[in-house]
C-alpha cells in the first residue's frame, strides 16, 4: 500500500504534497497522481490517499477542507490507474464522498468511532480497516502506559471486529492493524512487532504502517529521509508474523522484501 498524503503540514515526512495557493492546486493534483502511478508501476495493489495530518501534535482538519484535498485525486487514481483506492479518514462525510468516487477501502484510524462512521460504509460494498489508537493525535504520546500493550491491542480489535460483524458487516471486509506509533512508546511498539503473530488469531488480513517511523528513527537515529533500511528490517519481520498488507512510502523495496518473503513462505 503506497501513501500519498495530501497535506499541508510544514514539517515534511517526505512524502507531502504541499498546497501553497489556490493556483497551485492543479500541480499539486498532477504531482500525486504522478506519484501515485510511479507506485501503482512499483507494484503497490493499494494506494492510501490521506488528508487529515495524523502525526503527533497534529492540527484539526475541517470535513470540507478534507473533501477538497482528497477528492480530485481519487477521482484521478480512479479514472486513470488500475488500483484499489484507499481513503484514509476519520470522517463519514469523507468516506461516503470518496467511496462514491471510487476509493474501495476506508483506513479509519479510530476504527469507525465517529458517530455515522460505521452506517457511512456498512451500506456500500467498500472494504475496512480497524487500527488501534490510544487518545487522539494531538496528546496520544502523552504519558503513554500500558498493562500490556499486546493484550490491550489484542483486546481493543476483537471487539472491534466483532462490534463490526454484529453490525451486519461480512468478515471479508474486514482487516486490522495494530498501529505501530499511535499512543505508543517505542518499546510498546517493538513489544507489538516482536508478538505481532497474536493479532492473525482476529482472522481478519493484518495491515501494518512501519515507514519511516520514529520507532525506527529512534533506534538507527537518523532523519525521516534515512529511514528505509530500518523500516524493510521491521517490515521483514511484519511479514513472517504474518502481515498481508505494508502501508509504505517506499514501494519498491517493500515489493522486494514482499517477494522475497513469499520466495520463504512457498519454499518446500
Ligand atoms: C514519518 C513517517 C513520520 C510516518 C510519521 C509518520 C498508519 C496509518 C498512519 C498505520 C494505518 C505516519 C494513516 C502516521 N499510520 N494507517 N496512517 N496504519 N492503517 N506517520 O500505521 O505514517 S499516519
Amino acid at each position: 500500500m503506497g501513501i500519498i498524503n495530501v497535506t499541508p503540514d510544514s514539517f515534511s515526512d517526505g512524502c507531502e504534497l504541499q498546497i501553497v495557493g489556490a493556483n497551485t492546486f492543479q500541480v499539486d493534483l498532477d504531482r500525486a497522481l504522478y506519484r501515485a502511478e510511479a507506485m501503482v508501476r512499483e507494484g503497490a495493489t493499494f494506494i492510501d490517499v490521506g488528508g487529515e495530518s495524523t502525526r503527533p501534535g497534529a492540527a484539526v482538519v475541517a470535513v470540507q477542507e478534507e473533501i477538497d484535498r482528497v477528492i480530485p485525486l481519487i477521482q484521478a487514481i480512479h479514472k486513470q490507474l488500475d488500483v484499489c483506492i484507499s481513503v484514509d479518514t476519520s470522517s463519514p462525510q469523507v468516506m461516503t464522498e470518496a467511496i462514491n468516487n471510487g476509493a474501495e477501502l476506508v483506513n479509519d484510524i479510530r476504527a469507525l468511532s465517529r458517530q455515522g462512521a460505521v452506517e457511512a460504509v456498512l451500506q456500500t460494498k467498500a472494504a475496512v480497516c480497524l487500527m488501534h489508537m490510544r487518545g487522539e493525535p494531538l496528546t496520544m504520546q502523552d504519558s503513554i502506559s500500558y498493562k500490556s500493550v499486546v493484550e490491550e491491542v489484542f483486546g481493543f480489535l476483537s471487539t472491534r471486529v466483532e462490534f463490526c460483524l454484529e453490525r451486519g458487516f461480512e468478515r471479508g471486509r474486514l482487516l486490522v492493524d495494530p498501529g505501530f506509533g499511535f499512543g505508543k512508546s517505542v518499546q510498546h511498539n517493538y513489544q507489538l512487532l516482536k508478538n505481532l503473530a497474536r493479532l492473525t488469531e482476529l482472522q481478519v488480513p493484518l495491515l501494518v504502517g512501519l515507514s519511516r517511523k520514529s520507532m525506527i528513527g529512534e533506534i538507527i537515529n537518523r532523519p525521516v529521509d534515512q529511514r528505509l533500511a530500518g523500516s524493510i528490517a521491521a517490515t521483514t519481520h511484519a511479514l513472517a508474523c504474518g502481515a498481508k498488507i505494508i502501508r509504505t512510502h517506499d514501494v519498491a523495496a517493500t515489493m522486494d522484501a514482499i517477494r522475497v518473503n513469499s520466495a520463504y513462505i512457498s519454499a518446500e
